[in-house]
């Protein structure tokens, strides 16, 4: 595979700091390394150029904090992204998760300018799935999935022009948070959620066989895997912990899985705080993750 690795070194959709080091973090965990000992070839383009927060004024404006920093990162990430060949496997590396916007709009983009039709697979404790008016915090990184679909500020709805991200090509996995009005958004619109009390009772195994079937009729597939997905015992270097998250095995489980259907185009690795980290251990274990998608295997 011809992996294109993108950081995004961008925590101005979080409610605290050190997400921006999330770039620094997996490469330090050396994710090019992992994956070129898997055969890969493995190109690094850098970072996008993300606003610094102390130089502008963090300002709320219709229910956003730092709306237009967030949209230009997102703009710069689709710009990126849309132009890689149609037959690379783009990793972007965050960072908050505001920038989901971008990633799946530009993978959406990418060697199609109407756009391909893309299943989202959202493994998080969160479901993402906020509007301003629902947002208890105003935080981006609570709202890219809502955004995708259309709902929300225009601009920020429309990074790939007309093109969205169907609800019924959505599925979220591993979740355990979600607000109060963020539940009725989600009911509304008919999104697919495994929280983790279906993965208790059903299994893992059974839930991405489900997945993968609900998607089957999406060109692409993109996974945005959040580390805070996982149980903070095993990622505990970022920003908002849940308890009662995906074990070690669950996660590499459900990435084993994937990679077998051989469907999976894109990735995100996001919410990787080396601040609030132990000896990078979260960013070690989001590469091993990304390992497993793209084929690692014990034999
Ligand atoms: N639902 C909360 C909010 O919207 O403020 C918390 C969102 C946290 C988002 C994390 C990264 O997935
Ligand atoms: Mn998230
Ligand atoms: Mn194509
Ligand atoms: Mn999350």
């Amino acid at each position: 595979m011809n992996i294109q690795i993108l950081g995004i070194p961008m925590d101005l959709g979080a409610g605290r700091r050190g997400v921006d080091m999330g770039p620094s973090a997996l490469r330090n965990a050396r994710l090019a390394h992992h994956l070129q000992q898997l055969g890969h070839q493995v190109t690094d383009l850098g970072d996008v150029c993300v606003p610094v927060p102390e130089t502008v004024d963090k300002f709320t404006e219709g229910g956003y904090v730092f709306l237009e920093q967030v949209l230009e990162t997102n703009r710069a990430i689709v710009e990126r992204l849309r132009t890689l060949p149609d037959s690379a496997f783009p990793i972007t590396i965050g960072g908050d998760h505001s920038m989901g916007i971008g990633t799946v709009a530009g993978n959406a983009l990418r060697g199609n300018p109407s756009g391909h039709r893309m299943g989202l697979i959202w493994v998080d404790a969160h479901a993402d799935f906020n509007t301003p008016e629902t947002s208890p915090s105003g935080n981006i990184h609570g709202m890219p999935v809502a955004h995708l679909t259309g709902l929300g500020e225009r601009r920020l709805a429309s990074l790939a022009g007309e093109w969205r991200l169907r609800n019924t090509d959505i599925v979220m996995i591993g979740i355990r948070s979600v607000d109060e009005h963020e539940r009725e958004l989600l009911r509304e619109h008919g999104v697919r959620v495994y929280t983790m009390k279906d993965i208790d009772q059903k299994g893992i195994t059974r839930v991405t066989e489900e997945t993968l079937d609900y998607l089957s009729d999406t060109e692409r597939l993109h996974v945005s895997y959040d580390a805070d997905a996982l149980d903070p015992s095993v990622t505990p270097g970022t920003g908002t912990t849940v308890p009662g998250g995906l074990t070690y095995r669950e996660g590499h489980l459900l990435m084993e899985l994937l990679c077998d259907s051989g469907r999976v185009t894109s990735l995100d690795i996001v919410e990787v705080n080396p601040i609030l980290d132990t000896r990078n251990k979260t960013a070690e274990v989001m590469v091993s993750m990304a390992a497993s998608l793209l084929g690692q295997r014990i034999l």
